[in-house]
């Protein structure tokens, strides 16, 4: 069943029914300024930072679930109705909403009054615009009362939602004509101030919340609202909101646009001959000018627009099917976008004051960035590898704001170093921009321990190649990829929930997991070290990944499969041997896109084994038989119920590295089918049973013995959009950057057909079509490049040389 369409033209998707399963949201923003939104207005709003900075309050665990949000009530005759639906729930005669990129619109009518709202956060600038067109529809003219309704957050999310003994007599506003400005700790010469304003005289406003609800009343019908009379009120302390009452009269047919816009703003640091409360609006005056009128916010949205084709226009491919162009081309780079912004912080399962941005996560969130802004993935690069430690391990989150590593989590997963090398790679092969590696960096956010990034580089890899245990595999640490496998976690009492927190490494619990990305990217870090001349690092490198692969096969292999650790006490993890829990998915993608057990004949075992044993009809389990019982010698993984999240539920980050391994041993028909099964636009039509948003990934799908079978949970911030991304684009349409150049080498199913993509590299536009006479999954037999034959399927990146024209005949 679905809940809407995919409008490809338009890019967006549109929602038929405020009832969706679960909120659908969307992300607005491109840069510093963001704002969350669902398909029925909820919502919030925060300036760089999700905890620090949070401009609009969100009740997270509220009942309804989706509940607060930007919210406009109009009030019509007897009716009160929001364009949303929420949060009156007043049913209205129709409704749609417009998930496009960087954009939500929300289209519905009640009573011959239609409403088209559309939201969007303009390209570098700190605001949000909502353009609200109201149309009488009927023959006859129309008197009614609109109200606005946003209420402020008092900018630390975690201080506003426990602090009350304070915050309660903080909060200020101010209010300027149409603009309330929200000032809470202005005073504290914070630098940092909200606005709310709309684009005409207003009829009264409320910046209490308690004045607009009325006492002990929900948001749904607000008294204002329902008096027509809004109450002029002051906050002053409490609870500060901005509401504005506009009064209207359309005559028949006649359509009114009204602008509104919630802004962010600083005052310049040199205030001191204003008092502390006073504020300077000329930040926030610049950026109301710039939208006074219809025209001015056309144009942004337009800007908007522009600004996204642009984007998006990098990686273009036209197939046979529809679901490729549609993932490939619109929502899985815009996904890639967001979760680069967004890193695991805010979305309608992280509440953006837990978990800033991950070392881990934001490395591999690069992967399927970079090839978009390119530069913005450098200065990602720089900030991640800031935070990481002399010895080559890494604080495992960091503050948007700040920058700064989270002391609180501190370090010690160990998978983290080699991340660094994984995003700088992508970097290097996507720009040739070796000019990065020289580029100073702290260590540990602290000058006097910087060093260039190369050397960072060089830690990351040591860091893993001097932590080895018995098996000469690498040493765990807290936990690896998978955060739920905490193999040194010793509690101390039967029964004590584990600790994560422990010690951060036991000298024996070990991972194959790791071992499989030490080859994989230290293989990389030796090719980056011969590109700065450093052979003998390079030599050396290249030994220690050998004695890794090595270890791997000594001890790293099941006889079916790939092992997945040595616990604590040096026992079998993902082992045939083992009670539960015997086969893990993560090791078996890793280690043979790594190439390892590919010329002994293991990869393909390895992968049948994925299919006999982990795969579903709605994808493939992280692990099975899932553990039925918590033991304490695994740590959080046992804790979760059989069939959900790391206990053996349909991980979907993990699925594109199996069907990436598929296409290194040429199996395009079963990389193609792994594809398919997690592809938001394949399984569009079960909705009801998948439950979150059609078009983007989600980080789980609960697995075969979940009761829940195929629902998923966690949608949009999850690794799984860049690689999915990577292994669609790369693996599958095999569209490879590389340091040299561009190769092009795709795997594809059976049936799949001729393509044509074009690829902006390094500032070239290659024009690519793939023909495959032969109907064969993997192989290229000929390369012709602008007209002449080539040999390989590497075609050399030549400097300032702007197009090429590629045509591959697979074979
Ligand atoms: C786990 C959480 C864990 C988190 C930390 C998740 O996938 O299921 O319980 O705390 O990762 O990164
Ligand atoms: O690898 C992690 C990721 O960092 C956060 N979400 C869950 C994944 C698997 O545990």
């Amino acid at each position: 069943m679905k809940f809407g369409y995919f409008d490809d033209q338009a890019k967006e998707y549109v929602i038929t029914t405020p009832d969706t399963p679960l909120p659908w949201i969307n992300y607005l923003g491109t840069q510093d300024f963001f704002s969350l939104i669902s398909n029925t207005c909820g919502g919030y709003s925060f300036y760089k930072d999700a905890k620090l900075l949070r401009i609009t309050r969100y009740r997270y665990n509220n009942i309804p679930v989706d509940s607060n949000g930007k919210y406009y009530y109009i009030h019509d005759g007897e009716d009160i109705w929001n364009p949303g639906t929420m949060p009156s729930k007043t049913p209205v005669d129709s409704y749609e909403c417009h998930h496009g990129i960087g954009y939500s619109r929300f289209l519905s009518s009640k009573n011959g009054l239609k409403a088209d709202l559309l939201a969007f956060v303009p390209v570098n600038t700190s605001c949000e615009i909502n353009k609200l067109t109201l149309t009488n529809t009927t023959d006859k003219p129309k008197t009614f009362s609109l109200f606005s309704y946003v209420e402020f957050c008092l900018w630390n999310a975690v201080d506003d939602s426990t602090n009350f003994q304070r915050n309660l007599s903080i909060g200020e506003v101010e209010i300027e004509g149409s603009t309330i400005y929200h000032k809470t700790e202005y005073r504290e010469r914070r630098k940092h101030y909200s606005f709310f304003s709309v684009n005409c005289p207003v009829d009264g406003y409320d910046t209490s919340r308690d004045a607009f609800l009325g006492h002990n009343n929900g948001n749904a019908f607000p008294d204002a609202v329902k008096k027509n009379k809004a109450g002029n009120s002051v906050a002053s302390g409490w609870y500060p909101i901005a509401s504005h009452q506009i009064n209207l009269t359309l005559s028949a047919g006649e359509s009114r646009d009204l602008v509104f816009v919630l802004g962010y703003s600083e005052n310049p640091q040199d205030q001191k001959f204003i008092a502390p409360n006073v504020i300077r609006k000329d930040g926030a005056h610049k950026i109301l000018e710039q939208f006074q009128t219809t025209q001015q916010v056309d144009a942004a949205f337009a800007e908007l627009n522009a600004y996204w084709s642009k984007l998006l226009s990098r990686y273009h491919v036209e197939s046979k099917d529809e679901n490729v162009n549609r993932m490939a081309n619109i929502w899985n780079q815009y996904q890639c976008m967001v979760t680069f912004n967004m890193s695991r912080s805010a979305s309608y399962y992280e509440s953006g004051t837990g978990r800033g941005m991950g070392f881990r996560d934001s490395c591999q969130d690069l992967l399927g960035f970079v090839h978009l802004i390119p530069e913005r993935a450098r200065e990602r690069i720089l900030d991640i590898a800031a935070t990481q430690f002399e010895d080559g391990s890494a604080y495992h989150q960091y503050q948007p704001l700040t920058k700064k590593g989270n002391l609180d989590i501190g370090s010690g997963f160990n998978d983290d170093p080699l991340w660094l090398i994984a995003a700088v790679s992508a970097y290097l092969k996507e720009t040739g921009d070796f000019s990065i590696l020289n580029e100073i960096v702290d260590f540990d956010n602290q000058k006097e321990k910087a060093a260039p990034l190369y050397e960072h580089l060089r830690r990351s890899f040591e860091y893993t190649s001097t932590h080895l245990g018995p098996h000469k595999l690498p040493l765990i640490g807290r936990a690896d990829w998978n955060d739920c496998l905490n193999l040194n976690c010793f509690s101390t009492e039967p029964g004590e929930p584990f600790q994560t927190t422990g010690p951060s490494e036991g000298p024996v619990a070990e991972s194959v997991f790791i071992a499989g990305m030490f080859v994989k990217y230290g293989k990389e870090f030796a090719q980056i070290s011969r590109h700065m001349g450093d052979n003998e690092t390079a030599a050396k490198a290249e030994q220690e990944v050998d004695a890794m692969y090595q270890a791997v096969l000594d001890a790293g292999w099941d006889g079916e499969w790939f092992l997945r650790a040595y616990d604590a006490q040096s026992q079998k993890i993902g082992s045939k041997e083992c009670k539960e829990g015997q086969i893990f998915i993560e090791p078996q993608g890793f280690c043979v896109m790594a190439g390892i057990g590919v010329k002994e004949g293991l990869a393909e075992k390895a992968l049948d084994s994925v299919k006999e044993h982990l795969d579903t009809k709605y994808g493939i389990m992280i692990l099975q038989p899932a553990y039925t019982q918590y033991y304490l010698n695994l740590g959080e993984i046992s804790s979760y119920p059989p069939g959900y999240k790391e206990n053996a539920g349909i991980f979907c980050h993990n699925n594109p590295w199996v069907s990436i391994a598929e296409t290194v041993i040429g199996r395009g028909n079963r990389a193609f089918e792994i594809y398919k099964k997690t592809c938001p636009s394949y399984i569009e039509n079960i909705s009801e049973i998948h439950c979150t948003e059609p078009y983007v990934y989600s980080q789980m799908v609960a697995g075969a013995d979940a009761v829940f079978h195929g629902q998923a949970k966690n949608s949009w911030l999850t690794g799984t959009a860049a690689w999915t991304f990577c292994n669609l684009s790369q693996a599958i349409l095999g569209v490879q950057p590389s340091y040299d150049g561009l190769c092009i080498n795709p795997c594809i199913p059976e049936g799949f057909g001729d393509f044509k993509l074009t690829r902006t590299f390094r500032d070239a536009v290659y024009h690519i079509e793939v023909k495959n006479p032969d109907n064969v999954q993997k192989g290229v037999k000929k390369v012709n490049v602008d007209g002449k034959e080539h040999e390989g399927c590497l075609i050399p990146f030549e400097e300032g040389k702007k197009e090429y024209h590629v045509t591959v005949y697979m074979g």
